[in-house]
């Protein structure tokens, strides 16, 4: 099977999930004129929920009793508009209300709440348990992990994920904790398609998605409105069919997804899954909100601290190297003798040094042809800066003969004229990617129409990925960059000196 087109995925991008005119039938949904409120339309169980017989044109007082109303009214008119309602008691039940205003209509959703609420005191303590937890991880692996399993005790879930975005949209397991009888998807990744881009903004917009039944049949707004309604913003939204086939593939009942946002994008998710019909109500999900804040802020921060000591270390072993090269009394050639240091700042395989007609290697490095054209490549594209690439096919056609022994390339060149410039070379490293299922025929397009079907198989897939090199940080371009300025004010240091003496 052919891997989807562009046009299919665009056409995936391009589902308006958030009209889809009914909802997920474990609640109900009234829609209230905002003046008046008084029901207007309305989904879902309405009569099993609030045991009553009618409510099209009457009051939302009549149906929910005048104090939850006046609530309803208070919150309607407060900036921002919308929030919790309060629990309503009917029939024995729990009943969490809560409200978003939209133009001139107040959507008020009605769903089963806790057996026994928790009190807000016993949720806080949990959440600062948790985030005292995430804070002494020493790093990012146990902080997943740990977040994992922080998220399975809150929500009860039989599996939950951390899942997090790389730069092409497909995702990764990176930590994970669940119910021994379930299938691991530690380290799988998924293609972007899997969960397309307007789904991706609207869990920037609202942090917790929850589908707790794949298997409900919707249930529509009646009466259906001329212009569909906009349920960006409901718990209670339906789903696409897309992604409920999904669910059901995957062997999944219900699922509930955390966005963790990091600096206002979307990092990842914390993806839960249950193999049973689960409800995650209200309070737990406000808790779910918190908890994954508090998760993106020591994401941010253990980064920010891994990349710190990155940093130093690297810029120690750059100063040591300026100063040994400014004493040195051989002028440029002294990087020579140098070689291995060079090698270690760049964390490279092998380094280049291009010193006039000369060209000076050390490490695992291309024969001197190859070098030749590197060096006449480099001169070409650079632009006073750093050029570093994981993947020299990409950006140099010729690569293809030598990347087993220099895939990834990172280079400066110091002055053109006489020419002084430093190549760092990173060998292939075969990569074993674990796909959940192939991603070349994940999504396909098995539907009369064209339109894309989620793929049946989760099975681990391998791929192999040939051609690549670790990618350079930019701790590493970095310090090339400050190598590059120490050899341009020690040339020009040299050149004063020699012109003063002449004088
Ligand atoms: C939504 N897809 C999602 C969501 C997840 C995934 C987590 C969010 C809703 C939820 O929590 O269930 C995918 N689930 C995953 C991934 C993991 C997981 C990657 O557990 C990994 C651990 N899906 C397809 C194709 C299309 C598609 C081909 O495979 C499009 C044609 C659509 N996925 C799709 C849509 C949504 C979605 C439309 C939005 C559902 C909604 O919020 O209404």
């Amino acid at each position: 099977t052919a891997a989807p087109t562009p046009e299919q995925i665009q056409a995936c991008d391009r589902e308006p999930i958030h009209i889809p005119g009914a909802i997920q039938p474990h609640g109900a949904l009234l829609a209230l004129d905002r003046d008046s409120l008084t029901v207007r339309m309305a989904a879902g169980d309405v009569a099993g929920l609030l045991e009553v017989d009618a409510w099209l044109g009457r009051s939302v007082g009549a149906l929910i009793g005048d104090d939850m109303a006046a609530q309803v009214a208070a919150i309607s008119n407060s900036r921002p508009a919308g929030g919790f309602i309060g629990v309503l008691h009917r029939g024995g039940r729990n009943l969490d209300l809560s409200a978003t205003v939209q133009g001139e209509l107040v959507l008020l959703e009605i769903e089963p709440g806790l057996e026994r609420p928790m009190a807000g005191s016993q949720i806080l303590a949990h959440l600062e348990a948790a985030a005292a937890a995430f804070e002494r991880c020493p790093g990012l692996k146990t902080l997943y992990d740990r977040a994992a399993l922080e998220f399975r005790r809150l929500t009860g879930f039989d599996r939950v994920m951390i899942y997090r975005f790389g730069d092409d949209d497909a995702g990764e397991v990176v930590g994970e904790d669940r119910a021994h009888h379930l299938k691991s998807f530690l380290n799988h990744r998924f293609p972007g398609s899997d969960i397309p881009r307007q789904a991706r903004a609207l869990y920037v917009r609202n942090l917790v998605r929850v589908i707790p039944d794949c298997g409900y049949a919707p249930a529509p707004l009646e009466p259906a409105p001329e212009t569909p309604l906009d349920m960006s913003d409901l718990a209670l939204r339906s789903v696409s069919p897309v992604h409920m086939q999904y669910m059901r593939n995957m062997g999944v009942a219900a699922s509930a997804s955390v966005s963790i946002v990091k600096d206002g994008r979307l990092w990842g998710l914390v993806a839960c899954h249950h193999d049973s019909p689960r409800l995650l109500p209200y309070e737990i999900r406000a808790a779910c909100r918190a908890l994954a804040g508090g998760l993106a802020r020591q994401i941010k921060a253990k980064e920010e601290a891994e990349t710190w000591r990155e940093k130093l270390r690297l810029r120690a072993l750059g100063d040591d190297l300026a100063a040994v090269l400014a004493q040195s009394d051989v002028g440029d050639r002294a990087l020579e003798e140098h070689a291995a240091d060079l090698i270690a700042l760049g964390e490279a395989d092998g380094v280049a040094v291009f010193r006039d007609e000369r060209i000076e290697t050390a490490g695992k490095i291309p024969p001197h042809t190859a070098l030749a054209m590197l060096r006449d490549w480099l001169l070409e594209v650079d632009a006073g800066g750093v050029i570093a690439t994981e993947r020299s096919e990409a950006v140099f056609p010729g690569a293809g003969a030598f990347k087993s022994w220099a895939s990834g390339l990172m280079g400066v060149v110091i002055e053109r004229a006489p020419l002084l410039a430093v190549l760092w070379t990173r060998a292939e490293e075969v990569e074993v990617v674990r796909w959940a299922g192939d991603p070349y025929r994940t999504a396909k397009a098995a539907r009369g129409d064209g339109a894309l079907t989620p793929r049946a198989s989760f099975d681990a897939w391998t791929e192999t990925v040939r051609g690549r090199s670790r990618p350079w940080s930019s701790s590493q371009t970095e310090a090339a960059l400050r190598l590059r300025q120490d050899l341009l004010d020690l040339r020009r240091a040299r050149r004063t000196a020699e012109l003063n003496s002449q004088l």
